[in-house]
This record gives structure tokens, C-alpha cells and sequence, in this order.
């Protein structure tokens, strides 16, 4: 009795019992999953912060100039700024606004080394890139571009 008993709990053991763990595990990775993607998504954004419409704009270095592909930039946009040495000194770039005073800077750069700033374009009007190492600047260094409204 007893026997016969223990080997039938034995034979219907694997098939209820079978989804049962195995579903289990699956939801426990699948949330360990969301928890991880989640987790890594809000260090993004706490480091970065950038609005979703920022528009990339790439900005050459060199000696003494700064050169870029022609561009229209309209009050209220954020540009990210990745600025490129591809002179042979070390190079920056600096963003000031309307009245000349500064917005944003880069690290000085290497040469090769890439940088970038991310700024929002509050007004518009006549703003300039200046590269403030050494005599650079009164070297030409600069360049200006206008922000449309
Ligand atoms: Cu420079």
C-alpha cells in the first residue's frame, strides 16, 4: 500500500510540477531584466540630460580656425556642440553669447582628443566660438554665427 502510494505521487510529479518552476525563473530573469534596463536608463539620463529633439552639430579645430558645415540655428533649439582638434596644438572652444560673456566651454583639447558642450539657444542673435589658449584668439581663432528667431 504504501508503496504503490509513493510511486504514484513519483509518476504524476513531473508534469504538474514542471511549468510551475520553470515559469517562475523565467518571470524572476524577466523582472531582474526590467529592474536592470530601468536602472541603467535613469543613470542616462541623469549624466547626460539632454532633450530628445538636440541636434548634433560637428565643429573642426585647428590652427588658428574653426570650421563646420554651414548650418541655421533657431532660437529655442539645443545643439550639442562635438568639437574636433585637428591641429597639431592644443585647441578649445568656448561659446559666448550676445554680450559676449561665456555660455559654455570645452576641456583643452589635444591634439586628436574630441570634446563637446550642449546648449540651448534661449534668444537669438549674433553669437561667437573663440579659442582662448595661448594667443590663439588674436590669432583669428573665432568664428560667429547667428541664432534665428
Ligand atoms: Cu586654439
Amino acid at each position: 500500500m504504501a508503496t504503490a502510494r509513493y510511486r504514484l505521487e513519483h509518476d504524476a510529479a513531473p508534469f504538474p510540477s514542471r511549468p510551475g518552476p520553470s515559469r517562475r525563473l523565467l518571470a524572476i530573469v524577466v523582472s531582474v531584466l526590467t529592474v536592470w534596463l530601468a536602472a541603467c536608463g535613469s543613470a542616462d539620463e541623469a549624466t547626460t540630460d539632454v532633450p530628445e529633439n538636440t541636434r548634433t552639430i560637428e565643429i573642426v579645430a585647428t590652427e588658428y580656425a574653426f570650421s563646420g558645415d554651414p548650418t541655421t540655428i533657431t532660437a529655442g533649439e539645443t545643439i550639442r556642440f562635438v568639437v574636433r582638434n585637428d591641429g597639431g596644438l592644443i585647441h578649445e572652444l568656448q561659446l559666448l553669447d550676445t554680450d559676449a560673456r561665456l555660455v559654455d566651454r570645452t576641456e583643452q583639447l589635444a591634439p586628436g582628443e574630441v570634446g563637446e558642450i550642449t546648449v540651448t539657444f534661449a534668444s537669438p542673435g549674433l553669437y561667437q566660438v573663440i579659442c582662448d589658449v595661448d594667443d590663439h584668439l588674436s590669432r583669428g581663432q573665432r568664428a560667429s554665427f547667428t541664432v534665428g528667431e
